[in-house]
């Protein structure tokens, strides 16, 4: 993350209209600007956002900035979306999920994006994900790699439970399991029994590539 936050960034993300956000993307991208490190910038804007959010003594940012800003983001992520390069080729399923208690979704679905750039066929649950859905897909669509996300610490220790419940189903050994999010450490996907722990989406790539 080589770039700093600067206010431009933080004022596009809390964009009410959401024009600025459509117009920074398209700027940049027609500059010929890396599509990723456009993201990866306004995502320092995003940290920002929230640790301005998680500070009591002094809170810059309330709910409604998380929401404004989360929605501007998603914005970006479809403008970037089909710029994303399309490099290496790879063939595999991998089913996403944000984990059951959590609705942060941006990350995942950066990551569904360049998997699916990667030459994976992506099938992305959404949020909020029960232990029952992703053993029933996974049953139906019986993917390679299975990638669960989590942004709050108390929805983590809810990955652990679905790869217990895959155990008692007899799963666990038809599957690789990457795990991330902003709560998630390696050390955390190491202690649950994960196969992988994705720090970013472009590790998570990586990753997904070597266990195919
Ligand atoms: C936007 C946002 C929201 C939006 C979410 C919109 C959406 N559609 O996702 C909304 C407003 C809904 C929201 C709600 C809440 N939020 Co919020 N939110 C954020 C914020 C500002 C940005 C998150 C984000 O999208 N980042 C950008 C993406 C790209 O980053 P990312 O998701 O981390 O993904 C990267 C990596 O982690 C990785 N990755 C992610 N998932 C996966 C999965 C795999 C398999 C792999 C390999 C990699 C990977 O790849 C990405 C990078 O390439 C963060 C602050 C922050 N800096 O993270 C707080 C934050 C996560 N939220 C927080 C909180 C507390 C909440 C609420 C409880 C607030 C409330 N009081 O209501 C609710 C919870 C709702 C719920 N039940 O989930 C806290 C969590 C604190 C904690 N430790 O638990 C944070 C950290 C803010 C803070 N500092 O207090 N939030």
């Amino acid at each position: 993350m080589s770039e700093p936050t600067d206010l431009k960034v933080l004022d596009i993300l809390l964009d009410f209209k959401g024009n600025k956000i459509k117009d920074y993307c398209t700027e940049n991208l027609s500059k010929g600007k890396d599509p990723y490190i456009i993201f990866r910038h306004l995502s320092t804007g995003l940290d920002e956002i929230g640790k301005g959010y998680e500070n009591k003594e002094f809170r810059k940012y309330f709910t409604s900035d998380l929401i404004i800003s989360g929605r501007n983001m998603k914005k970006a992520v479809q403008i970037l979306k089909p710029h994303f390069n399309t490099t290496i080729k790879a063939k595999g399923i991998v089913i996403l999920g944000t984990v059951k208690g959590d609705v942060h979704d941006i990350g995942k679905t950066i990551l569904g994006i360049m998997l699916e750039s990667n030459g994976f066929k992506v099938i992305d649950l959404g949020v909020d994900i029960k232990k029952e859905l992703f053993i029933q897909k996974i049953r139906e669509e019986k993917p390679d790699v299975l990638g669960m996300s989590a942004l709050l610490t108390s929805t983590t220790s809810y990955m652990e439970d679905v790869i217990l419940q895959l155990k008692e189903e007899k799963l666990r050994d038809k599957i690789k399991i990457i795990v991330g999010g902003k709560s998630v450490t390696e050390e955390f996907a190491n202690r649950i029994g994960a196969d992988a722990y994705g720090q970013d989406c472009i590790d998570g790539v990586k990753k997904c590539l070597a266990f195919i």
